[in-house]
């Protein structure tokens, strides 16, 4: 077993089957004996649950956008110092349903400039940068559909219209072309069975652990 934690992160629209799938990569990392933390941003700490209650409730104007970029990285500081960083330190894996291609994705779609979320992140997390990014890829349509069917109320980022949950895509998948090492598109529009068997061999193939398939 390898002596480091190592830092998974999982990223995609609304209802892209990001909770489904984690707890099936959990699993399957348990099965090989390694400690796995689930957590997830915002939240993930006690301090930055707190700030998701502010982020998550209230009107869709609630903040501007980096009034809400700012209360994000507040979240992830603590949600790293207490949470993240400690776990990988005593050699455990990590797995966060989403991280800071989030904050490109839904920050930038609400019109943060790029380079502003590249200096926040600078200051809350230095260079530190996830092992892997899973980008679970699918249609607004299906992934809204999927959330509208599984919940009771919307929060404040569902509620925003289908042209917003469109920049948000295209965001995922330019952060994908950028970054090829970091990240891998995962096709979340297939079944679940096909979906999981897609992580793992991903995970199996660019983190060297194998993976029953
Ligand atoms: N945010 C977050 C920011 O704006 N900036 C940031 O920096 C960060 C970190 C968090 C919100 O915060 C925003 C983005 C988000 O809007 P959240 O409550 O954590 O919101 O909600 P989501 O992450 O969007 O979670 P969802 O529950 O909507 O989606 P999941 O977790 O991707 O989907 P999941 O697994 O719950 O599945 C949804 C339904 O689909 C079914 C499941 O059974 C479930 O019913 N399903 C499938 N059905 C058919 N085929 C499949 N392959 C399926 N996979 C799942």
């Amino acid at each position: 077993m390898p002596a480091s934690g190592r830092f998974i992160t999982i990223e995609g629209g609304e209802g892209a089957g990001k909770s489904t799938q984690i707890g099936r990569l959990r699993d399957a990392l348990a099965g090989l004996g390694h400690t796995v933390v689930v957590t997830r941003e915002p939240g993930g700490s006690v301090g930055a649950e707190e700030i998701r209650k502010l982020l998550m409730g209230g009107g869709v104007d609630r903040w501007d956008a980096v009034t809400e970029a700012l209360l994000v990285y507040a979240a992830r500081r603590d949600h790293l110092v207490r949470t993240v960083w400690p776990a990988l330190a005593r050699g455990e894996w990590v797995i966060s349903d989403r991280f800071e291609d989030s904050t490109r994705a839904y920050q930038g779609a609400g019109g943060l400039d790029l380079a502003a979320i590249e200096q926040l992140g600078a200051v809350a997390r230095g260079s530190f940068r996830p092992d892997l990014t899973l980008i679970l890829d699918l249609p607004v349509a299906v992934g809204r559909a999927r959330a509208a069917a599984r919940r009771g109320p919307s929060d404040r980022f569902e509620d925003r219209g289908d042209g917003f949950h469109e920049k948000v895509r295209a965001i995922f998948l330019a952060t994908a072309s950028a970054e090829p090492d970091r990240c891998a598109v995962i096709d979340a529009a297939q079944d679940l069975d096909t979906v999981a068997a897609a992580i793992a061999a991903t995970v199996a193939v660019r983190l060297g652990v194998a993976l029953p398939r």
